[in-house]
């Protein structure tokens, strides 16, 4: 397994660059080609635009987790682990994709902006922006199945595809959103932390929770471990909302590729709105702590590649 060290130093942003360039290089494979080609460039245009893949990225620091000891590595001891989960990572970047989409449609957040660059309905139209991201939807399942590994027990591919399907839909994202859109425009008074909490859960950190937990249960790793990832896909999704609720207040939108400000303009129920920058602060301080104990207690990082560590500090001290 290639890790990329610096003068015996663990080089995360050399780590980043590495795996975000596999991921890239899977995802235009598998949005390489299609009929009707102006459905295939907007699902591009989306899903290729860059962004920071931190999901995928989480999927693959997992899987390098676990697969010593798990029930893959026994079946295909040759097999390389971040291959195997690339079907998994892409599927989960094109439903991020597909979200972002939907979620900057006039009817949602109304967005001009994503990315550093227009949004899918400013430069396709609205009607291609909706079937472009019903397209990627469509495709995570395809890629999902139809391009992973065939030494992959089938069942574990089910047990994943199922959850997938729970991250987007009703209890997950989907959910997610419409609770956000009820709460938008209240007042203070109409929702309290454990509202904005279980927006943010489905919204956000039911992909994320996802991203993390899924390669676990596609190789077969060890229940504990499986458990630990599941735990520590709660705490950075929750952890990665609420630095996005304080980047929408303190960021710009150079450094963003997005909107700022929208939070408060729309008032949104968000973790800043109930408890304010220093409130967010120390929350974010908190979380961090216990993810870290969390890796450390669960073996899941090397003592030499502290990935899912560095992950977790970027999700929280991220600029954008
Ligand atoms: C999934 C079926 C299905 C429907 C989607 C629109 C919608 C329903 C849900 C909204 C989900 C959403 C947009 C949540 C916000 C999550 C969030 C903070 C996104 C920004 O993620 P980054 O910063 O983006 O990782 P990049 O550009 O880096 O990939």
């Amino acid at each position: 397994m290639l890790q990329v060290h610096t003068a015996g130093v663990f080089d995360f942003d050399g780590y980043l660059s590495d795996r975000r360039s596999r991921v890239e290089g899977k995802l235009t494979e598998y949005l390489a080609t299609g009929e009707p080609a102006l459905l295939w460039e907007a699902m591009r245009y989306s899903a290729l635009s860059g962004g920071k893949r931190l999901r995928a990225l989480l999927t693959i620091a997992a899987s390098e987790a676990v697969y010593a000891g798990s029930e893959l590595q026994k079946l295909a001891p040759d097999l390389d682990c971040v291959e195997a989960v690339m079907p998994l990572a892409g599927a989960i970047e094109m439903v991020h994709a597909m979200s972002l989409i939907h979620d900057d449609l006039p009817c949602l957040d109304n967005d001009d902006l994503r990315r550093g660059k227009p949004t899918n309905h400013k430069v396709y139209g609205e009607a291609m922006a909706l079937l472009a991201g019903d397209g990627l939807l469509t495709m995570a399942t395809e890629v999902l199945i139809g391009a992973s590994d065939s030494r992959i027990p089938r069942q574990n591919l089910l047990d994943v595809a199922l959850g997938l399907s729970q991250a987007a839909g009703p209890s997950g994202m989907v959910g997610g959103q419409v609770k956000d859109m009820q709460f938008t425009g209240a007042t203070d008074s109409k929702f309290d932390i454990s509202t904005v909490e279980s927006i943010h859960s489905a919204k956000t950190g039911a992909l994320i929770r996802f991203a993390l937990w899924s390669p676990a249960k596609l190789l077969g790793a060890q229940q504990k471990q499986s458990q630990a990832l599941w735990r520590l896909g709660e705490i950075i999704g929750l952890a990665f909302q609420i630095t996005d609720d304080l980047l929408d207040v303190t960021g710009d939108a150079t450094t963003l590729g997005k909107t700022p400000g929208k939070d408060q303009a729309t008032q949104k129920a968000t973790w800043v709105r109930v408890f304010g920058l220093d409130g967010a602060r120390e929350k974010l301080a908190s979380m961090e702590a216990e993810g870290k104990e969390l890796i450390e207690k669960n073996l899941l990082d090397n003592l030499d590649a502290p990935v899912l560590h560095s992950l977790l500090k970027y999700s929280i001290h991220r600029e954008k």
